[in-house]
């Protein structure tokens, strides 16, 4: 497909409730949204990017800047057949995963569309819903969490995942584990541990945690090595996995035992599934992590998580979960066995809401060849 221009949106969207991770809270949700044309065709991308560089380096004006003045030139007027003929094409530009992966996306989409077929059939998804759990910032107060615990199992969600950081970890973990004796529960810490202070963690080993996610330093696979070997709980590596080969390292050392893939962390979809497939052929479980996305990451999200190797809930809730009103003409709904449905329409399967996007939209610009 000959790619004649792109678009970029920097979008803004309030959130329903604010969300607080170890890093930072936010009351808006940040990203930008890729839009190629190609021909009459148009696809659409999300660069799940956030404003303030607190999950990982990247921010809306890097990638903004990185798709602006280095990807789009490198892909402007050429024929991509694929997604591999994009990577070899951006393999150049170091990191910024965030800022390719928008584009990739948006390739598929456009891909999909040209040839009639849904991403999931282009990934080789099998399922028509995946299951899926809710990821829970941290509140003003134990017992706030609680309900919000509370009302999202009344909702139907049945994989809880909760925001921790150093002082707001044993005893927070403890009390949902004992108001909720039966649900399945895992932690995130998004990085705000180091070896030593990880060490206040060690009474969630006795919860029947799902796993830990991302305790310790995002650079640092060789000390979260050390924290498997002291913990039973499987650890989950988030911000450590950039690339099928940081995966690779990961597995061969045990720094962790499942892996959270974020099409978007890894630099792509294909990425992604690059990493699924290693998982899978060593019997690794992966799920489908999510960065608070619009209808447009959600439906790759959903499309990624329909692949067999997806073997637990995906953090891919329902949109009323994020947003009172999103992008996307279609609305992701959560059905009462805590599923979500796989959008099946060519492409991403979904569609924009111009005058949502208009709203939601601070700043745009347009690339030409
Ligand atoms: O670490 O998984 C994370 C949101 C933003 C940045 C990082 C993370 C998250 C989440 C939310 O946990 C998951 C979701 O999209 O529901
Ligand atoms: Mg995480």
């Amino acid at each position: 497909m000959i790619l004649d221009s792109i678009r970029l949106y920097h979008l803004r969207l309030p959130l329903v409730s604010p969300f607080e991770t170890s890093f930072g809270r936010i009351d808006h949700k940040e990203c930008i949204l890729v839009e190629i044309h190609s021909g009459g065709l148009v696809g659409y991308g999300e660069s799940s990017v956030e404003r303030d560089p607190g999950y990982n380096y990247e921010t809306v004006g890097t990638a903004w800047h990185i798709i602006n003045e280095f990807v789009a030139p490198l892909i402007l007027g050429q024929d991509i057949k694929d997604a591999a003929e994009f990577q070899s094409l951006v393999a150049g530009i170091r990191g910024h995963n965030l800022a390719k992966a928008g584009l990739e996306m948006a390739l598929w989409d456009l891909l999909g569309k040209s040839e009639g077929v849904s991403l999931k059939q282009m990934l080789g998804g099998e399922r028509e819903k995946v299951e899926v759990g809710v990821s829970i910032g941290i509140q003003e107060t134990t017992s706030s969490l609680v309900r919000s615990v509370e009302g999202y199992i009344e909702q139907g969600y049945n994989r809880i995942k909760i925001k921790i950081k150093p002082g707001r970890d044993i005893e927070e973990t403890s009390t949902i584990r004992n108001a909720f004796p039966d649900i399945p529960l895992q932690v995130d810490a998004n990085s705000a541990y180091s070896l030593e202070t990880s060490q206040v963690l060690k009474p969630l080993d006795d919860m029947d945690l799902l796993l830990i996610e991302q305790p310790l330093f995002e650079d640092d696979l060789w000390e979260h090595r050390k924290m498997q070997a002291q913990f039973k709980t499987p650890i989950c590596l988030d911000e450590s996995i950039i690339s099928v080969r940081h995966a690779r390292y990961a597995l061969e050392m045990d720094a962790c035992r499942i892996i959270n893939i974020k099409p978007g962390r890894v630099g792509g979809l294909s990425q992604g599934l690059a990493i699924h497939n290693l998982c899978h052929q060593k019997n690794v479980p992966v799920w489908c992590g999510g960065m608070l996305e619009t209808g447009i990451g959600r439906a790759a999200n959903l499309a990624l998580a329909s692949l067999p190797g997806f073997s637990m809930p995906g953090d891919i809730s329902a949109s009323d979960r994020y947003f009172q009103q999103d992008i996307t003409n279609e609305k992701f709904i959560l059905n009462p066995d805590s599923t979500i449905e796989v959008p099946s329409g060519p492409g991403l399967g979904v569609t924009i809401n111009e005058d949502a996007l208009q709203h939601f939209t601070v700043d745009k610009i347009e690339i030409k060849s």
